[in-house]
């Protein structure tokens, strides 16, 4: 996938299972490269940006850019491009799939099977909740909220949402309604997380906004794990304070293995895969690399982060 870019530059890759690249080797390659290609876990922060005596842009492998400062880039003259889009259905089939494993107990009852455990029949085995009829919140109405709506509607549901700015065209395309973070939390069965992770939603659901969603309530996240308390999240669920979770994101990743989160059966618990696709992970890739080419190349780049870049005139 990326011949493109080897046919004419000399690429240096990370071909080690292991990612991301130790931070001494990014340094390094951050000396030299006009381009670095990075992923979510490479921290591309002021001291990288700041050896990138040549860099001109940074291509992430992802929609979300929380891994990147934005200020330093634009100073410098670096353009930062994501991979928005070409992602948005694949991520929101997962969002929903994740709802619907925590909601009808799927990987529960699939390992119930596996080990054997299935001896006989019975009227409320492994009972989930519906999801059909229910009333859905998500949190963050951007591209992917909203494909996730889409989704929803099918399963006729009542869709609530919450967003920085209200989206009317949603409301009236999709049939949601707009409603105060409060009042979602509170009126939800099912609460999606898929807001960017930024000074704002840093930690967002605490423990008291746990606490304020009904018991019954299932709380899915498919944006940042950061955007959670993620003790709170485990203790609301030790209370009964909610009725289970399922998560592609955690604060670390990946989680540790023993972590108290996956103990609980209640939690379903994913490897950050939303928009883990053959098709779009390659489409993916080819979206940085194409923008690799056209900064390289003294264009426009298909997908830029930081509106405000320029490049610097240097020397
Ligand atoms: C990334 C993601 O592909 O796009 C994002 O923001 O979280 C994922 O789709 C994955 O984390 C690899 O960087």
């Amino acid at each position: 996938l990326v011949n493109p870019l080897k046919e004419k530059y000399n690429v240096h890759m990370w071909k080690h299972d292991d990612i991301p690249v130790p931070r001494d080797i990014l340094m390094e390659e951050a000396k030299k490269a006009d381009a670095l290609f990075t992923v979510l876990a490479d921290s591309i922060d002021e001291s990288v940006l700041a050896e990138g005596k040549n860099l001109k842009v940074v291509a992430n492998l992802a929609v979300g850019f929380n891994n990147i400062d934005l200020k330093t880039a634009s100073e410098k003259g670096i353009a930062i491009c994501n991979t928005p889009d070409v992602l948005t259905d694949t991520t929101a089939d997962l969002t929903f799939g994740l709802l619907m494993a925590a909601a009808r107990r799927i990987v529960e009852a699939a390992e119930f099977v596996k080990e054997g455990k299935w001896q006989a029949w019975s009227p409320f085995l492994l009972a989930g909740q519906d999801i059909h009829h229910k009333t859905l919140g998500i949190v963050g109405m951007g591209r992917i909220g909203e494909t996730v709506a889409k989704r929803a509607t099918g399963f006729d549901m009542n869709i609530l949402y919450f967003n920085r700015t209200r989206k009317p065209e949603a409301e009236e395309q999709l049939g949601v309604t707009y409603a105060s973070f409060d009042d979602l939390v509170k009126q939800s069965d099912y609460i999606i997380c898929l807001t960017p992770l930024t000074t704002e939603t840093s930690n967002m659901f605490t423990r008291e906004v746990f606490q304020k969603m009904k018991q019954s309530a299932i709380f899915i996240n498919a944006a940042r794990g950061a955007v959670v308390d993620e003790q709170a999240l485990y203790e609301a669920l030790m209370a009964g304070e909610i009725a289970g979770a399922g998560l592609d994101v955690f604060q670390k990743e990946p989680i540790p293995a023993d972590h108290p989160l996956l103990k609980l059966p209640n939690v379903v618990a994913l490897p950050h895969i939303g928009s883990s696709s053959t098709e779009t992970r390659t489409a993916m890739v080819q979206l940085c690399v194409q923008n690799i080419m056209s900064i390289l190349d003294g264009k426009e780049p298909k997908t830029l982060v930081n509106k405000d870049w320029r490049p610097l005139v240097k020397g």
